[in-house]
């Protein structure tokens, strides 16, 4: 092998993969992110008066009730086992959208546990 064809090789490579990382993304990590928001908030305002039955009855009549935290949480599940493989390859714009979520989560929260 010459050291031509090596080079060549090496870029080809390169091209692979870097085109595989712009289709990795952060999909399923966003939706992995916004489930266990959703999931948080939820159990913040019901476990503020300490953890029982009720709330493990509460939150699976909230799932079968409620379509759109059903949607939420479904999303986040389905698809989680490439999360690990998003994050790793995470690059700086993804991290800004990433913590942008985070941020967002926080008034959220707080005002959650104010109720
Ligand atoms: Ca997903």
């Amino acid at each position: 092998m010459t050291e031509k064809t090596k080079a060549v090789e090496a870029q080809e490579e390169q091209a692979v993969a870097e085109e595989a990382k712009a289709e990795l993304g952060i999909k399923e990590t966003e939706e992995a992110v916004e489930g266990v928001f959703v999931l948080a908030l939820f159990l913040a305002k019901r476990l503020k008066d300490g953890a029982g039955v009720d709330d493990a009855v509460a939150l699976f009549s909230k799932i079968s009730s409620d379509e759109e935290f059903k949607a939420v949480v479904g999303q986040a599940y389905e698809g989680i086992d490439k999360v690990p493989a998003e994050i790793k390859d995470i690059d700086f714009t993804e991290g800004v959208v990433l913590a942008k979520k985070a941020i967002d989560f926080v008034p959220r929260m707080v005002e959650a546990l104010k109720k």
